[in-house]
């Protein structure tokens, strides 16, 4: 019968404002994720950075000076209103939560210590200058 409880009269399914529209922090964590993916595929090098850390002024001057002909883009995250979010977004697609966070060609290569290695060991120059 209408009305009775297992036929309710109001609508059951009724989609809430969340679930239609993003909120201010899921319209930062896309712009975000779209940032950094633009970022790694429109650069032969990527370098997400913070402008105080001196791991990352090491590998900054080490692959800038090595390769200054070479499209490279550094987002220096703490001067970003969205600089935790795109860390965040780093962290869940590479595991890796410091900075910095390096991408040659695409590729994640890690921090620091990884560039410093690939340079130490020859492979940076090939890694760089592939495709
Ligand atoms: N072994 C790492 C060290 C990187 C590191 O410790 N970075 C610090 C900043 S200097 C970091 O990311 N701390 C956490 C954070 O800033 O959220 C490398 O070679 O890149």
């Amino acid at each position: 019968m209408l009305g009775s409880p297992l036929f309710p009269l109001s609508p059951v399914t009724t989609a809430s404002p969340s679930s239609s529209r993003p909120s201010a922090h899921q319209r930062k964590v896309m712009a975000a994720k779209d940032l950094v993916e633009n970022t790694i595929s429109e650069n032969k090098i990527a370098i997400f950075s913070k402008s105080y850390c001196p791991y990352c002024r090491r590998a900054k001057a080490l692959l800038t000076s090595k390769f200054p002909n070479v499209s490279t883009k550094i987002l220096e995250l703490d001067e970003m209103s969205e600089g935790s979010e795109i860390q965040d977004y780093l962290a869940e697609k590479t595991g890796q939560r410091t900075v910095p966070n390096i991408f040659i060609n695409q590729k994640h290569v890690g921090g620091c210590d990884a560039v410093v290695a690939l340079d130490n060991s020859g492979k940076l120059n090939s890694l760089v200058n592939a495709e």
